[in-house]
């Protein structure tokens, strides 16, 4: 391609400053390093960690720029790389898979060790390929998908299906992979069994679809935003419910609901208390609580060990407990199968342009999920 060896001037959305609205900015792109791909992206989701970021509760380098749930196509390869090549199509990996670390090589493993949950900002080489008038621009889990072109290392990259419609299989890059993981995964919720979801967002909604496909006989969803409840019950849950209207711990209304039988909760949202009321929602002995939303950094949880003592399993997972690279592109056939059914959550389709008013639609409550298109 013309592009291939060259510095790419393009629109990114550059988060200068914490609690600011994002900036579209030209940015120049450099190309790729030895085992990097440089990426033109076609569709990128806004996912709630993206506002952790912004909010301050996620570290991050910055200026940054963010989003990590997007797909787009290969445009030139770096020296080495043998698993892509300009013109494929590919999903960016916020959690990535090295194949080579003790956690890729263990059979359980999937958060490997070249992940950056720290916010180092970098690429595996310790530098960024980002700048913006004059200033270095870091990079956001190795995706940095809010660009219109990004560089990624090697493992941190997905090859899919040629036919796969990459404004929909970007959601499989998080919100959809990381809900239904924890589910089918993490959980392994059982057939006929009762679950708790807690938060109604993209990934709450996945985890319903989730705990669904396990044959989940009751699951109900919990959420203080009640425009929630329409599609979360049009995903699958059986009930939902708003602590709003208890005055009573949403643990005991859960309890009285289910005969004190719930198997199975889920923490979707980030918050310390309701991971706390997730995990004392389900059964006291033989109950599963998973915690998938991300924790705010720097902080502790306070809670009753007999929670624990009397046998429930407190459980949490990054990215449905997939290994990325092997699971992404199975994960995007079983949807060109129709397995999976991801226009229910898909809300908004947005221009790129209009990045910040699909976060004001986050804030607001209204989205599921808003899918910008470059
Ligand atoms: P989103 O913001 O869309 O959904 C959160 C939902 O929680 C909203 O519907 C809120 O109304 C609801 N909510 C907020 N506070 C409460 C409360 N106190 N009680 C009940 N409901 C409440 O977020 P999302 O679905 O995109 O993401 C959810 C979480 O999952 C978030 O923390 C994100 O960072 C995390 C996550 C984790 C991973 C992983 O790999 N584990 C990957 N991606 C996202
Ligand atoms: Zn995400």
């Amino acid at each position: 391609m013309g592009t291939a060896g060259k510095v790419i001037k393009c629109k990114a959305a550059v988060l200068w400053e914490l609690n600011k609205p994002l900036c579209i900015e030209e940015i120049e792109v450099a190309p790729p390093k030895a085992k990097e791909v440089r990426i033109k992206i076609i569709a990128t989701g806004i996912c709630g960690t993206d506002d952790h970021v912004i909010k301050g509760v996620m570290v991050a380098k910055f200026p940054v720029i963010l989003g990590h749930e997007g797909a787009g196509v290969v445009e030139s390869i770096g020296d080495g790389v043998t698993t892509v090549k300009p013109g494929d199509k590919v999903i960016p990996l916020f959690l990535p898979q090295c194949r080579e670390c003790k956690v890729c090589l263990n059979p359980y493993g999937n958060a490997c060790i070249k992940s950056d949950f720290t916010g180092r900002g970098v690429l595996a080489d310790g530098t960024s390929r980002f700048t913006c008038k004059g200033k270095t621009v870091y990079h956001f889990l190795g995706t940095s998908t809010f660009s219109e072109y990004t560089v990624l290392d090697e493992f941190s990259i997905a090859k899919i299906d040629d036919a796969a419609p990459l404004e929909k299989v970007c959601l499989i890059g998080c919100g959809f992979s990381t809900g239904y993981g924890a589910a089918i995964k993490t959980g392994k919720v059982t057939p006929g069994s009762t679950c708790a979801v807690f938060g109604l967002g993209g990934v709450g909604l996945s985890v319903i679809m989730g705990c669904k496909s396990a044959g989940a006989s009751r699951i109900i969803g919990i959420d203080l935003n009640k425009s929630k409840f329409e599609k979360a019950k049009a995903v699958g849950a059986t009930e939902c419910i708003s602590p709003k209207d208890f005055t009573k711990p949403i643990s005991e209304v859960l309890s009285e609901m289910t005969d004190n039988n719930v198997s199975y909760s889920f923490e979707v949202i980030g918050r310390l208390d309701t991971m706390v009321d997730a995990l004392a929602s389900c059964h006291e002995n033989y109950g599963t609580s998973v915690v998938v939303g991300a924790p705010p950094s720097d902080t502790k949880l306070t809670y009753d060990p007999f929670l624990l003592f009397s046998g429930r399993t407190w459980k949490g997972c990054v990215f449905g407990g997939w290994k990325s690279r092997d699971d992404v592109p199975k994960i995007v056939t079983d949807f060109l199968k129709g397995k999976y059914d991801l226009d229910q959550l898909i809300t908004h389709v947005l221009p790129f342009k209009k990045i910040q008013d699909g976060f004001e639609l986050l804030y607001s409550g209204q989205s599921i999920r808003v899918i910008l298109m470059f």
